[in-house]
């Protein structure tokens, strides 16, 4: 297993678990001149055999019109894509902005002209279905919850933001109403953010009040979407100008909350705040994550959660590589490690991804956008899938049910090479079906040595097949 830096505290160790696959099998769109393009993150769908990441590129393309590069990631092919394009593109339209992938659809914002284009998603790839024009002057958060599609509209210097809220009709998807700001003001950026977590939508106003800009977040129940949201508990620790609400992140019982430019620690440092929903339905602080060290200008907290899990980076070009990890123990939340990325050409990640221990970073880099895969947890075969993800991904992998992939369980050396010709091959393969199911100590081609001549062997040997290294 390969050794990775890793920075705790001040000093740096070593961690042995993190590892990327290869950047070139994730690569990202270019602009028309060849120029690496720039993100703003995407969305990751878990499905039962495959994960789906989408990521906008969203000045990609010949007139900077912006594209969504659609990966298809299983364990042992990595990756598989394809692009979309806006089914009307325009000159910087920004097509790609914000990313929503359902089981059946997947949704995608155009930033700069206002519109959501609707694709249903199919075996040959997804089709265009429908385009939104909202009277919006930049659709900046988007999340689709069962029948009905949010769409946060924050940015106007005349209005304090609101949120588009569309029902699944027979004619497609129509705006039946607008979800104002509680106390309205201008550039409040009601709408910045937007999340739904259980029965309730969380709607983030970035900069709230507006004289101070501390922000806050409304808590709306989604039965009636009322005029009286409850507030999500002010942030303890934070500080200056924090923008707290310019990203939310949620799964189960968590919901994390971005501060970009919180100065609890230093200036515009930035910080995620973590808050558990107890069983009495109260929400509460659980964890407060600034950069490492506390560095200044960082932007922190972009964030992402999912089964206890969660991952905290910035996108600030100047602090972008390294990962923060945080865990839950009950309700109780702790940041656990930190994961330096060894790539020595990111310049910005812009956003991230988590799922079973393996972290997805789509960055910009001089040297070519890419999508960083990162293994936080065990990786016995090194690809940057996490063995818990490749588990969940095709559980057959694991046929002795011990949680390590059965290709992985062989010892030192070349031990499925039975007749020690250099060659793992046919007839080591006779010899060990030929004791198929055989118990005991000592048999040849019990590979691994756990007694038993079984499926796990068989793994083995097909994983090393061929010339021993
Ligand atoms: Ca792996
Ligand atoms: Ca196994
Ligand atoms: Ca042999
Ligand atoms: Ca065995």
């Amino acid at each position: 297993m390969k050794l990775v830096p890793c920075i705790a505290g001040l000093s740096l160790t070593f961690c042995a678990s993190a590892q990327l696959v290869p950047q070139d099998a994730l690569a990202l769109p270019t602009r028309s001149n060849g120029a690496p393009a720039n993100s703003n993150g995407g969305d990751l769908h878990v499905e039962s055999s495959r994960v789906v990441l989408a990521v906008g590129s969203i000045d990609a393309g010949v007139n900077g019109e912006g594209t969504v590069r659609v990966f298809t990631i299983r364990p042992g092919s990595v990756a598989s894509w394809k692009d979309i394009h806006s089914p009307m593109p325009t000159a910087n339209g920004q097509f790609g902005w914000n990313i929503e992938i359902t089981d059946q659809e997947m949704f995608i914002s155009e930033r700069s002209t206002g519109k959501v284009h609707v694709f249903e998603r199919t075996n040959t790839g997804p089709i265009h279905t429908q385009t939104i024009a909202l009277n919006a002057f930049m659709p900046s958060s988007l999340v689709a919850h069962g029948d009905r599609l949010f769409i946060g509209d924050p940015f106007d210097s005349n209005y304090p933001g609101r949120v588009h809220v569309l029902e699944r009709l027979s004619s497609g998807w129509s705006v039946t109403r607008v979800i104002e700001p509680p106390f309205p003001a201008s550039q409040q950026n009601f709408g910045a953010s937007l999340r739904v977590i259980g029965n309730q939508l969380a709607i983030a106003e970035g900069v709230s009040p507006v004289s101070s800009c501390t922000g806050r977040v409304w808590l709306y129940d989604l039965n009636d979407l009322g005029a009286n949201p409850a507030q999500l508990p002010a942030p303890i620790g934070a500080s200056g100008c924090s923008l707290f609400g310019t990203g939310i992140f949620a799964d189960g019982s968590t919901l994390i909350v971005r501060a970009r430019d919180d100065s609890g620690a230093s200036s515009q440092a930035g910080a995620a705040f973590f808050y558990e929903r107890t069983s009495s339905g109260a929400w509460q602080q659980a964890l407060k994550l600034g950069p490492p060290n506390n560095e200044s200008n960082w932007e922190w907290g972009v964030s992402s959660v999912r089964d206890g899990v969660a991952i905290v980076s910035g996108d600030r070009h100047d602090a972008p590589r390294i990962l923060q990890v945080a865990r839950r123990t009950g309700s109780m939340w702790a940041s656990q490690e930190t994961v330096a990325l060894p790539l020595g050409s990111i310049n910005r990640p812009w956003g991230n991804q988590v799922v079973d221990g393996t972290a997805f970073l789509p960055y910009f880099s001089p040297d070519g956008s890419a999508v960083a895969v990162v293994a936080l947890d065990a990786d016995c075969d090194s690809d940057g899938l996490s063995d818990a993800l490749e588990l969940r991904l095709d559980p057959s992998q694991d046929c002795n049910g011990d949680g390590t992939p059965d290709a992985c369980e062989a010892q030192a050396g070349c031990p499925t090479d039975l007749d020690g010709d250099g060659t793992t091959d046919g007839k080591d393969l006779g010899v060990l079906v030929s004791t198929w199911e055989s118990t005991g100590p000592s048999l040849e081609a019990d590979v691994n040595g756990d007694g038993n001549v079984d499926c796990v062997d068989l793994a083995v040997m097909l994983a090393a097949w061929g010339a021993c290294d």
